[in-house]
């Protein structure tokens, strides 16, 4: 649960994830603001009984107000996840979870011993089985109920401090659809105040740890859901595509021929139904995105702003980010020069490094061209091919730029 909070420092906050154990949301959890539920081996809290974690005060370091959110105490995301929990388990060794119960990445056996090694594959080198696997476990993930998590759809206060829960059940895949929601969305201030300027995991340092993360633990939860331990997210290497080549009815959905905004009814994704894309009507109802469906997905490649996005990213591009010697720079933010973290993401040049306001470049440049529900950050997750795409921005160059190791970590 949460553990995004233990990886990224975002404008000064602790990052949130956002999704909630079904174990700790009753009312008597919130009230008592302690998440420390049984691990199913041995009934005790955290896995105590068997040395796997232990119940304890979350320690938070308080981060003072920057300019992009000049408030303290008005948004449950503040200090992730004290306004909810204070109490949460601590596990040992290489044990992780909201009760201890799965082991760390790259870890696995009875104890959590076991070194494994995993690989993200192009989907292009995936047999047709393989690729087909994929697509069943994405149909899987979507028509299962989370057994572990539920969302919140309400705020802190308008669960009345903890006394009136309002949870939802959720499946598997829109869980992370609502993660990335969640993580992204406007503050509510109350009346018909709203601050937009907020977000925990874009245009800040936060972007490539935040989104590594969320793939490692939507691994984790396919898993767990198909028992392939041995699931890894295949990515779409777009360097000098011209076109979306994944967007064929085999892969990830062809274009309607009655409607180009819509997904071909031959394609395995052309029934999914979105959630989380109507912010105005949040914003103006100050309510929280409650996971109902809200339509189909979006998706017109190639049909977007050229003005904005002319080109999609090509391997000189990549290179010239993988060339800057300094992960982020200046403000730390999306006018930052010379920075890795904000080339790559997309605010800046990759021929100069230099921030460019009117472009959408390298990783925006995909979300743009897709030109549909990929093209909105809140709502951006609903769209399969964002996994592709994180997977791709996610690889190995670009993870050993952040922790400066020297051996490719794509396996993780
Ligand atoms: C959606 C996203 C994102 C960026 C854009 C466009 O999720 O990160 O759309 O800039
Ligand atoms: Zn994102």
């Amino acid at each position: 649960m949460l553990l995004a909070a233990l990886y990224c420092l975002l404008w000064s906050f602790q990052t949130s994830a956002g999704h909630f154990p079904r174990a700790c949301a009753s009312s008597k959890n919130l009230m008592e603001k302690e998440c420390c539920p049984p691990w199913e081996g041995d009934g005790s809290p955290c896995g105590q009984l068997s040395g796997r974690g232990s119940c304890q005060d979350i320690n938070l370091s308080k981060a003072p107000p920057g300019p992009q959110f000049p408030f303290t105490g008005v948004d449950d995301r503040e200090s992730w996840p004290s306004v909810f929990y204070n109490r949460t388990c601590q596990c040992f060794d290489n044990f992780m979870g909201f009760n201890c119960g799965n082991c760390k990445f790259g870890f696995r056996g009875p104890n959590c011993r076991e070194r494994r090694l995993l690989v993200r594959r192009n989907i292009f080198d995936l047999s047709v089985p393989e690729k087909n696997k994929f697509l069943a476990y994405l149909t899987l993930a979507k028509h299962t109920t989370s057994p572990d998590y539920v969302i919140p759809t309400g705020t802190y206060g308008q669960m009345n401090n903890g006394s009136t829960p309002m949870f939802n059940d959720i499946n598997v895949y829109d869980l992370f659809v609502w993660m990335h929601y969640y993580v992204s969305r406007d503050t509510l201030l109350g009346g018909s105040e709203i601050w937009k300027d907020i977000d925990f995991a874009h245009e800040a340092p936060g972007f490539l740890p935040w989104h590594r993360l969320f793939l490692l633990l939507w691994e984790q939860e396919i898993q767990k859901l198909t028992g392939d331990e041995n699931f890894t997210i295949p990515y779409w290497d777009w360097r000098d595509a011209d076109n979306c080549e994944i967007c064929t009815d085999e892969y990830m959905g062809g274009r309607d021929p009655a409607n180009p905004n819509l997904l071909s009814p031959a394609s395995f994704f052309s029934s999914w139904q979105i959630i989380c894309s109507r912010l105005e009507e949040y914003n103006r109802r100050q309510v929280l995105c409650d996971g109902t469906s809200e339509g189909p997905l979006l998706r017109n490649p190639g049909n977007h702003d050229p003005a904005r996005t002319p080109r999609l990213p090509s391997s000189a591009d990549v290179e010239f980010c993988l060339s800057l010697t300094q992960y982020d720079s200046g403000a730390m933010d999306k006018a930052a020069n010379f920075s890795f973290r904000n080339t790559l993401e997309g605010f800046a040049s990759p021929l100069t490094g230099i921030a460019d306001a009117s472009q959408s470049s390298m990783h925006n440049a995909l979300h743009i061209f897709m030109n549909g529900t990929m093209s909105q950050v809140q709502g951006s997750a609903n769209d399969p091919i964002f996994l592709l795409h994180h997977a791709f921005v996610d690889r190995d160059k670009a993870i050993m730029k952040i922790y400066g190791f020297q051996k490719p970590l794509s396996h993780l």
